[in-house]
């Protein structure tokens, strides 16, 4: 499918810094050496209600991430898929009584117009489960002829006891595992699976759902985890720079991708740094779609609210870090793009190369947002303050927020 436009990102004077980032899997910061491209995969969206802050705090980490690449001159492949069918998409279809299809189509061209209005970089392929299947089909029947799947009932079951390296990324037990199974997509429960942990690879056709032709397989549709391998294997190949999501990607879903990955390739990891962005909450409560303790980028934008400022609200809060959101962090964003917006408009400032520097270190330190903020601020502080001679630099500061920060001042 398309993605969105791309805004444009101003190259900077002087040099941009490797990226040293955290890795779920290791549990500490690695220094990603990516070579000139380097490759990204983020998860997508499940597209039956509109994006909210909490996937565009996720989405703006690895935005940052590309950002960071590219003022080192590197040139990023990044790709990102669409999750159009599955259970919760197809439930909401069901209880609203809308077709699934149009749901889903409504809601991806909403979250492109969010993230176009937030500069969110696009990726370059974007891909929906969909049009994955004839890519997914063949990879389940390897996984199934080296015994590593097995049928139950029709259905096509992962098991996670032919993976050496199983629990490698997320580094759970495996009560918390089984835990988390049951509350993120998995069955723990379903009676006859090898493992409880086990993940569906392929799903036999259920009367009344939507099905595809699955060749030896039989009809049906694809498991989770698989349509994220299939699509970053297609695409990126195997052992890319970064795979990304929010925490609660940690496991299953980027556990049992990785262990398919491994039983296809015999290599592992299939990603160098498994980064996970914290979990923005509401009242208290983890903002979900399936809670409906939500705040829409739509609605703001809706509400007249600057995208500069919604973006700024991000940045404020590391993305590693759990937070919650609230007006207060909205109408601290709008002063700070306020002030920022004034310090830039005037004819010469503070001189502002140790600004770049400042917001290029912070960044590359496992991508310090907040740290960078209160660099501008302090150089906007100056200016208000002291103002200064150096006639370059408020395009300066303007194209490295720009390029670094994604924020148009
Ligand atoms: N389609 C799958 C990934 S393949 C999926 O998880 N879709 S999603 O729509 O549920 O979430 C999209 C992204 O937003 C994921 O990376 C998820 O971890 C992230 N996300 C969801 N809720 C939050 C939240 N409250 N705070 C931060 N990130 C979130
Ligand atoms: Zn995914």
């Amino acid at each position: 499918m398309h993605a969105w436009p791309a805004s444009e990102v101003p190259a900077l004077p002087g040099q941009g810094r490797d990226l040293r980032i955290h890795d779920t899997a290791t549990g500490g910061l690695v220094t990603l050496d990516p070579g000139p491209v380097a490759r990204l995969y983020v998860c997508g969206i499940t597209p039956y209600d509109a994006t909210h802050m909490g996937h565009a705090a996720t989405y703006n980490a690895f935005d940052l991430v590309q950002r960071v690449w590219l003022d080192t001159k590197r040139q990023v492949q990044y790709v990102q898929n669409v999750t159009d069918v599955d259970d919760p998409l197809l439930e909401r279809a069901e209880r609203d009584g809308v077709d699934w299809v149009a749901l889903a189509e409504k809601e991806t061209a909403l979250f492109r117009e969010d993230m176009t209005a937030l500069r969110m970089l696009p990726p370059h392929h974007y891909i929906g489960a969909v049009e994955a299947i004839p890519g997914i089909v063949p990879l389940v029947e390897r996984l199934r002829d080296a015994g590593a799947a097995y049928d139950l009932d029709g259905d096509i079951y992962f098991s996670v006891e032919s993976d050496p390296n199983f629990g490698q990324v997320s580094n759970l037990d495996a009560a918390a595992m089984r835990l988390l199974s049951a509350e993120r997509g998995g069955d723990p429960d379903r009676p006859g699976k090898k493992n409880p942990l086990d993940p569906m690879l392929w799903m036999a056709a259920r009367e009344g759902e939507p099905s595809w032709d699955g060749g030896s397989l039989g009809r049906g549709r694809p498991g989770w985890h698989i349509e994220c391998v299939a699509i970053a294997l297609d695409h990126l190949g195997m052992t890319f720079d970064i795979q990304g999501g929010g925490s609660d990607l940690a496991f299953p879903h980027h556990e049992m991708g990785a262990s398919h990955a491994q039983v296809l390739t015999g290599e592992f990891p299939m990603a160098k740094a498994y980064v996970h962005a914290g979990m923005v909450a509401l009242h208290g409560e983890k903002m979900s779609k399936s809670k409906g303790n939500l705040v829409f980028v739509s609605q703001l934008r809706r509400d007249d609210v600057d995208p500069a400022a919604i973006r700024l609200s991000l940045l404020a809060h590391h993305y590693r870090a759990d937070w919650e959101w609230t007006d207060q962090v909205l109408a601290d964003a709008v002063a700070r793009v306020g002030r920022w917006r004034a310090a830039v408009s005037r004819p010469d400032g503070p001189p502002a190369e140790a600004l770049v520097e400042e917001i290029r270190e912070a960044l590359s330190h496992d991508l310090d947002a907040p740290a960078a903020l209160a660099a501008v601020d302090r150089w906007a502080a100056l200016q208000e303050e002291r103002g200064g001679t150096d006639i370059s630099a408020p395009g300066v500061v303007s194209r490295a927020v720009d390029a670094l920060l994604g924020v148009a001042l």
